[in-house]
């Protein structure tokens, strides 16, 4: 602790009072009496009069994926700060729980797609289980602004503030401010104050941002499909597309959902339980010839247009689209096939990998239906579009006119552009955890093994390069079980991207990720599988167990026991070698 910190533990200390209520410590006086002095973080100045603190009880959550119902109550404090000479505004907000709730614990949380927060969702997962919740806005105007919004001052200006912000210095600062800050509110004294950190996709990229530079910022960090390798993950957006105007084939989004669904059926039962989930995709890749479908049927109804959630969103507005009537064509199988295998270079190279057979319907391969034409036609995927316009060609657009001249080598190029670019903020692979480990902390990591906005297999390509690294002499096997000791990576059967699975409803998804964590920190449980929980369909509420990879779930016993088997043949068909490019992509 800090002499500064022990200064403004004083001053909460005095008015702290035994048995303390709710609405005693939820004043905007007692919060600026708690606030973390200036010494806490050098360079950061504290606003008291920015101070905003309201008690809020009988709150409630019901429905989410990263942690059961509850009610509860909490005090919902804002605050602002500065960077001394950079005359800038960050706002934080941490949710604290009532002091008779609290247990000693904290949990920063972060973002999703361009935001560097999940508005006020994620907080009620540190509440419940008696931690202060915190979120940042990072300093881009207020907790709503995305940095594609402020990521250029003007066209060809980038604005490397806030891309270093959004990187990883805005989630440090949370955490370091919001560990003191609890420490004092609570007037904790010497107590041990437990800290971790939840989030997924932009959010799992958040915690990686952390725990690959900051050894003592959390005791444990659960990273959910971390959109990690930023250049890379974003570009790949694109792929689909080039895949479609290369093959020259513009399927119907019904005929990919059709083999998509075809994929499913064939290969559900591969792991042993036929109850529509794909369990291994690995067994999928190796055993499902998507040549098979070929010549079958499919038919979608018209849909009418829907407004959609908006723009930047992956669910964003669609046109109405008529009747989809046919058969399943060689070119259409081609199209899926080439998207399955991952971008290669004009010479055959692998640049990247790419979704697991029975992802979610291909959704970057979406086309529109031209009524003048009466044909299907390219839609350029706005997620790497906008990438492309606003992060690499700096230009204040939100996407790309078209594809014109677009070829997988100029996908490769964006690729290799976009991670020197970025090589120090977005790009977050850095694989020497050792200062992390040798600090205790510890790392749950899971994938959806149905997604289809971020790749699975990106996360086995990080965790494989983080063994390779931390354990150069050790044979697989050992290195395996040395690193999860520490970190685990946990692939969900069937799931979507952070997120339940329509078309695989009776699959499991891990709600209780943070029970299991604070399990392993402070009660030193290590998870040997994830525990889950059926969150849909007609087995909603059964408990399920996650296999730790490299092991791969199989059922026994017509479906009624799990075993979590060594399987090489498909261990080998997760591993990727870039050898496109000269140096490691980690
Ligand atoms: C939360 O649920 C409790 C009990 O079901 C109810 O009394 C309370 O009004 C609910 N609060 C809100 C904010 O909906
Ligand atoms: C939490 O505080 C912020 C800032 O004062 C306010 O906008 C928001 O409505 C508050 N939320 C609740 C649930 O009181
Ligand atoms: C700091 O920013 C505020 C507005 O946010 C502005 O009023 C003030 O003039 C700025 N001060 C300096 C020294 O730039
Ligand atoms: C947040 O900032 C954006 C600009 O980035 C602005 O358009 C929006 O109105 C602001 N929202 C609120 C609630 O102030
Ligand atoms: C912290 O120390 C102060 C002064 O010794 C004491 O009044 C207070 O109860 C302590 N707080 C806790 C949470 O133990
Ligand atoms: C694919 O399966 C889902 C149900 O899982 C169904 O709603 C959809 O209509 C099917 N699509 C096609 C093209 O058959
Ligand atoms: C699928 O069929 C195409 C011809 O349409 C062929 O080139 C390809 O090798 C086949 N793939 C497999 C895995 O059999
Ligand atoms: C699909 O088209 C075929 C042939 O044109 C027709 O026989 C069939 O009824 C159509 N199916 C639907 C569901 O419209
Ligand atoms: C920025 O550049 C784009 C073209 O790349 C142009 O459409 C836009 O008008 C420019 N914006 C400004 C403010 O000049
Ligand atoms: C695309 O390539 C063609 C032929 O190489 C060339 O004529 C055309 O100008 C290019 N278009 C763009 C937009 O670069
Ligand atoms: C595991 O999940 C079940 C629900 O499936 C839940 O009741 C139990 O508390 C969870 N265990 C832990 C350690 O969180
Ligand atoms: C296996 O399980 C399925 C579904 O639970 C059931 O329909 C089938 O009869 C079972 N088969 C045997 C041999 O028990
Ligand atoms: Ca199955």
């Amino acid at each position: 602790m800090t002499a500064g910190s022990m200064v403004a533990l004083t001053a909460a200390v005095a008015l702290w009072q035994q048995n303390a209520t709710l609405d005693d410590v939820c004043t905007a006086a007692y919060v600026k009496s708690a606030l973390p002095s200036s010494s806490t973080y050098p360079g950061i100045v504290v606003n008291p009069a920015s101070v905003l603190a309201n008690p809020v009880t009988n709150a409630n959550v019901s429905g989410e994926n990263f942690f059961p119902d509850a009610t509860f109550d909490y005090c919902n404090v804002t605050f602002a700060y500065t960077h001394t000479g950079r005359n800038d505004t960050v706002n934080v907000r941490y949710w604290l729980p009532a002091p008779a709730s609290f247990k000693n614990r904290y949990l920063s949380t972060g973002g999703g797609g361009y935001a560097i927060n999940s508005g006020y969702g994620d907080l009620p997962g540190g509440i419940i289980y008696g931690a202060t919740a915190g979120a940042t806005d990072a300093g881009f105007g207020n907790f709503s602004t995305n940095l594609d919004a402020v990521n250029l001052i003007a066209n060809n200006t980038v604005d490397w503030q806030r891309i270093h912000m959004f990187g990883y210095e805005a989630i440090h600062e949370l955490s370091v401010l919001g560990k003191e800050f609890t420490r004092s509110f609570f007037a904790m004294n010497t107590t041990k104050l437990y800290s971790y950190y939840q989030g997924c996709s932009e959010g799992g990229r958040d915690g990686w941002s952390q725990v690959q530079r900051f050894a003592d910022e959390w005791d444990g960090a659960i990273t959910g499909a971390p959109a990690m390798r930023f250049a890379f993950q974003q570009t790949q957006h694109l792929y689909s597309n080039i895949v479609e105007q290369t093959l020259d084939y513009y399927p119907s989004p019904c005929e990919l959902e059709k083999i998509t669904n075809l994929t499913i059926a064939a290969c559900d039962p591969m792991d042993g339980k036929t109850d529509g989930v794909v369990s291994r995709s690995d067994l999928c890749k190796l055993n499902f010839n998507l040549n098979s479908t070929v010549g079958q049927t499919y038919y979608c109804a018209a849909t009418s247009a829907s407004s959609g959630m908006g723009s930047g969103s992956p669910f964003g507005a669609s046109a109405a689209t008529p009747a989809q009537n046919g058969t399943i064509t060689a070119q259409g199988v081609a199209v899926a096939q080439t998207i399955i295998d991952g971008l290669k270079d004009s010479s055959g190279k692998q640049v990247y990998l790419s979704y697991q057979p029975g992802a979610v319907s291909f959704d970057d391969a979406k086309t529109a239906f031209n009524n003048v034409s009466n044909k299907w036609e390219l839609s350029v995927n706005s997620f790497g579009a906008e990438f492309i316009a606003r992060f690499i060609n700096d230009q204040e657009l939100t996407t790309l006119p078209n594809l014109n001249n677009v070829t997988y080598d100029t996908l490769k190029g964006w690729m290799y552009q976009g991670w020197q670019k970025y090589a120090d903020t977005l790009h977050t692979t850095w694989p020497d955890l050792t200062a992390f480990q040798a600090a205790g902390g510890k790392v749950l990591h899971f994938h959806g093994e149905s997604d289809n906005s971020i790749p699975t297999a990106s996360s086995v390509h990080y965790h494989e390069s983080v063994r390779n690294v931390m354990y150069p002499n050790m044979s697989f096997n050992e290195s395996s079980a040395a690193m999860s000791d520490w970190y685990q990576l946990y692939l969900v059967p069937g799931a979507a991207h952070c997120a339940v699975n329509t078309n695989q409803p009776n699959g499991p998804f891990p709600q209780t990720n943070l029970a299991v964590m604070i399990d392993w920190v402070e009660k030193g449980v290590k998870p040997t599988t994830l525990n889950a929980t059926v969150l849909q369909g007609s087995n909603k509420g059964q408990n399920e167990q996650i296999c730790a990879w490299p092991l791969r779930p199989m059922w026994s016993d017509n479906g009624t026991t799990m075993n979590c088997e060594y399987d090489q043949a498909s261990i080998n068909t997760w591993m990727y070698t870039f050898d496109a490019f000269k140096m490691p992509v980690y």
